[in-house]
């Protein structure tokens, strides 16, 4: 099975990043995880996307907060598809990432999800892994079925907290 790469600017994302981990793993996705900025450490992120289609990563998230350029300059160095969190790190309360991670210019898309969205991340991460990977698919499915049984279970007793 393909790799997922996850890429945060920073230790301060790690909590974002948690949330993906642990639906990677609930899923048995393999993964690896690395600390590169696109302004700290720009030429390790530049190696990491430019190699990452041969060290056999299928999708790639990125999570970065403030002036969020890590997923596009990570998409800039690769054809993988790039799934870019915007992480709320500032007194903007993460609308600083977000606008910066969704508003890419024409030829080099990135996935936005959610701020703070690791959970989301994780599973379209999954989604793209799956379309060859129909156990995986199949695992998805699952998944999904159980988060609408808990809603539906919750329809069921609503009535009864109010
Ligand atoms: C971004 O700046 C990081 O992704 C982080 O969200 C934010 C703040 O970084 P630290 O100052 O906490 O290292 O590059």
């Amino acid at each position: 099975m393909k790799k997922v790469g996850i890429v945060m600017g920073s230790d301060s994302d790690l909590p974002i990043i948690k949330k993906a981990t642990d639906t990677l793993k609930e899923l048995d996705i393999p993964f690896e995880v690395h600390i590169y900025s696109a302004h700290r450490t720009p030429e390790e992120a530049r190696e990491f996307s430019l190699n990452a289609r041969e060290n056999g990563f299928g999708a790639i998230i990125c999570a970065a907060g403030m002036a969020a350029h890590l997923a596009g300059a990570v998409a800039a160095n690769t054809t993988l598809p790039v799934i870019g969190i915007p992480c709320k790190s500032s007194v903007l309360d993460g609308m600083d990432a977000l606008l910066s991670t969704v508003m890419m210019p024409p030829g080099i898309p990135v996935a936005t999800v959610a701020i703070n969205g690791g959970a989301n991340a994780a599973l379209l991460a999954a989604q793209i892994i799956a379309v060859e990977d129909k156990a995986l698919a199949d695992k998805l499915d699952a998944k999904r079925k159980t988060a609408a049984a808990a809603v539906l279970e919750k329809d069921k007793n609503v009535l009864s907290q109010l």
